[in-house]
């Protein structure tokens, strides 16, 4: 046989087929990079300016007042058009941009916004990048952003052009490096892109600066979805951060594949740990778009009452305090309860989605994390090295804790760490006592994702299920038509064996095995016991299959959900809320705004009503415990369990438990489409908020 004479590879790297089929240039890329987002009807006109409105209150905190008191007093602005300020408008400037914190698909369209406002309005403005997050600020390393920089990364995910980082210009030292950089490059504004830290430290830079004429602004992001603003009365001025979207998409197709998988595998429980640091809103938007079979809420967990233990308590004539809030014991019988029920209908297998930070919502986990929060930042405080360089190993920790125990004895003044602390610690499993441990980020948060949430609450769960399984409580049901198939086809009667094998032989199509059939030793007592078989005689095969089948084996598989979302190319209207979010920031800096927050009003509805707005920061700081004290930050918003949207999860979370026999309800979001009709126009979430709020 003749072998074709293979080209040689220079000759094949050299065909143009080959060069297009494995450059870096994907349609979808090339498509993204010519995409022209929709903007806002005002950015039509030539000229926008701000109008300060007084509609909207908020409960301002006293601290705030005092640190903030040059920008405490800033209204909401609306941008609108007007040409009356043009030349202040199209006066030549030197604005710069930082990306501060976690990427969020759809900075780079920030900047873009920016970028396209700002040269529109004068050519000769120079627009700067700082490099690697607030460091950039502190150390002045920045760049000047091109047309061709800017154009390579249209509406593209990550923070790639600049790239971002956590620092926090947090001290004197700081903020003075930080001033001389703006003077070096002779900056007007300095915009802040970032979560509820980086805005914060947006609003105490354009405090310190308004004395250098340098306006900072703020420009909300974070796949979280925890920056939400809301006025006192409850108007909705900004209903979700930037990010969130596509993070929340790009997770919900791959767990509805797992959805898909375990379905047709029907052998796996996959758990899903999705990120957001403290708030659910991620794993709620996640639930809207796939009916995972079971999704914590952790702002759900906090309000629990355990209503059994109250009324206990009340007859014997006194309160349980243990039984407001949810115990990690509590939340693993929650879930065995739900994989228990699926199991009867035959169905062990399914789709579990936990938030990263639903450990924050638990009392005891709660108090481990002030507590130790304390411990280490007074650690860090007094001595000249910091506490996990001191103690590297878990061991070491632990020591330094029993010490403080020890102290707690010698002095009842000394209440921080005390004995029962130390041993309730200590029934910890040695993984969970080190991610409560582990090091906090530069704002002095606990760091969620360094922790295995996940395998904490599975390991109680599969501890429990075990107690089931020795109960007869968890078990497979078995389709009664497949017991009649197997049980005739071995020559056996099954309404013999029905009523023997079975609790509900006459009223079920899922047959469930007596509870006390545990295993074959209990199997054969049984039906010796009901004179099926004799003494030593073997147990029929196809009933002994039958049994097999209905003894569950829990097996699961665990992903992690966060990076990969994170670091996704936006969905449209990630794409659409920042290159408007961009836009609109370059109004504020023009309309001489400082220490505002750039956002999109009516976000939650249609395109059309769109509002571009700046929203004061100082009013919305209120006092929050970090690194064990108490600090002026931007408020988090948590999931509302009052809202629309969780109330409608709620109502919806047994049908979509699927404990009854039949096909389950998983919805299929599909991949992120970037254009076209399948394309959804905004979060599920936001559109369900929308039904239920006015503003
Ligand atoms: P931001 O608040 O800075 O946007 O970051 C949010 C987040 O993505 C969380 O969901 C997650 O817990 C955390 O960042 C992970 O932090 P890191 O990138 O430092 O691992």
């Amino acid at each position: 046989m003749s072998r074709k004479k293979m080209a040689s590879i220079e000759d094949l790297l050299g065909k143009r087929e080959i060069q297009e089929t494995t450059s870096d240039l994907s349609d979808e890329l090339l498509e993204r990079r010519k995409y022209e987002p929709r903007i806002c009807s005002v950015f039509s006109m030539p000229y926008t300016a701000l109008e300060e409105t007084d509609n909207f209150d908020f409960f301002v905190d006293r601290e705030a007042k005092r640190k903030l008191s040059r920008i405490i007093d800033n209204k909401v602005q609306y941008v609108v058009g007007d040409d009356s300020l043009k030349e202040q408008y199209g006066k030549k400037r030197n604005i710069g941009i930082v990306f501060s914190g976690g990427p969020a698909p759809g900075g780079h369209n920030v900047i873009a916004g920016l970028f396209d406002a700002a040269k529109k309005a004068n050519q000769d403005t120079k627009i700067y990048g700082f490099l690697q997050g607030p460091d950039g600020i502190v150390e002045n390393e920045a760049i000047e952003l091109t047309e061709t920089l800017v154009g390579t990364y249209r509406n593209l995910g990550g923070f790639g052009m600049i790239r971002t980082g956590r620092t926090k210009i947090d001290s004197t030292e700081k903020v003075a490096l930080s001033k001389e950089t703006c003077k070096t490059l002779g900056l007007d504004a300095l915009v802040i892109v970032g979560g509820d830290d980086s805005n914060t430290n947006a609003a105490f830079l354009a405090h310190e600066m308004m004395g250098d004429g340098v306006q900072v602004l703020g420009v909300p992001k974070t796949i979280d979805g925890d920056i939400q603003v809301r006025d006192v009365q409850g108007n909705v001025l900004c209903a979700m951060s930037f990010g969130f979207h596509t993070a929340a998409r790009a997770f919900a197709k791959e767990i509805s594949n797992l959805y898909t998988d375990s379905a047709s595998d029907v052998k796996y429980w996959h758990i899903c740990k999705v990120m957001g640091r403290v708030a659910s809103h991620l794993a709620l938007e996640v639930a809207l778009q796939t009916h995972a079979h079971m999704t914590l809420i952790g702002e759900d967990l906090a309000n629990y009452v355990d209503k059994q233990r109250i009324e206990k308590a009340q007859k014997a004539g006194a309160v349980d305090y243990t039984a407001y809030g949810m115990t990690l014991r509590h939340l693993s019988r929650i879930l065995c309860d739900g994989i228990v029920r699926r199991a009867a209908v035959g169905k062990n297998y399914g789709v579990i989605v936990i938030p990263e930070g639903v450990l924050e919502f638990i009392n005891e986990i709660q108090t481990f994390i002030i507590k130790l929060n304390t411990i280490i930042a007074e650690y860090n405080e007094t001595h000249d090295t910091d506490f996990h360089s001191n103690f590297p190993f878990l061991s070491n920790k632990l020591e330094y804790l029993r010490r403080l125990a020890r102290r707690s004895r010698e002095d009842s003044s000394f209440t921080i760490w005390n004995t029962r602390d130390d041993d309730l610690f200590d029934d910890i499993p040695a993984f969970f006592q080190e991610g409560l441990l582990t090091e906090r980020d530069s704002h002095g948060n606990f760091q969620f994702s360094l922790v295995e949430t996940d395998k904490v609450i599975m390991e109680l769960v599969k501890d429990y299920l075990d107690i089931l399984r020795e109960k007869g409580i968890y078990k497979i049901g078995i389709e009664r038509q497949y017991y009649a198939k197997t049980v005739k086809k071995a020559g056996l009667d099954p309404d013999y064996y029905g009523p023997i094998l079975f609790k509900d032989y006459d009223n079920s199509n899922f047959l469930m095995v007596e509870p006390s059939i545990i295993s074959i030793k209990t199997l054969r007592q049984c039906l010796t016991r009901k004179g099926a078989i004799k003494e030593g005689e073997n147990i029929p095969a196809a009933i002994e299959k039958i049994f097999r089948k209905s003894a569950p084996k829990f097996k699961t598989q665990t992903h992690f959900y966060g990076y990969d979302g994170r670091g996704s190319d936006p969905t449209n209207f990630d794409c659409t809320y920042t290159y408007n979010l961009g836009l609109t920031v370059f109004s504020l800096v023009a309309g001489g705004a400082t220490g505002q927050m750039a956002a999109i009003k009516n976000l939650e509805q249609d395109f059309s009503k769109w509002k571009p707005i700046g929203i004061p920061i100082a009013p919305l700081m209120h006092l929050e415990e970090r690194k064990g004290k108490l600090t002026l930050v931007l408020e988090k918003n948590v999931v509302d369990v009052n809202s629309a949207a969780f109330r409608v999860v709620k109502a919806l979370r047994e049908e979509w438990l699927g404990t009854s026999p039949g096909n389950d309800m998983c919805r299929k979001p599909g991949p992120i489409r970037f254009a076209g009709k399948g394309e959804e126009d905004r979060p599920i979430t936001l559109k369900l908020n929308a039904l239920d709020i006015h503003g």
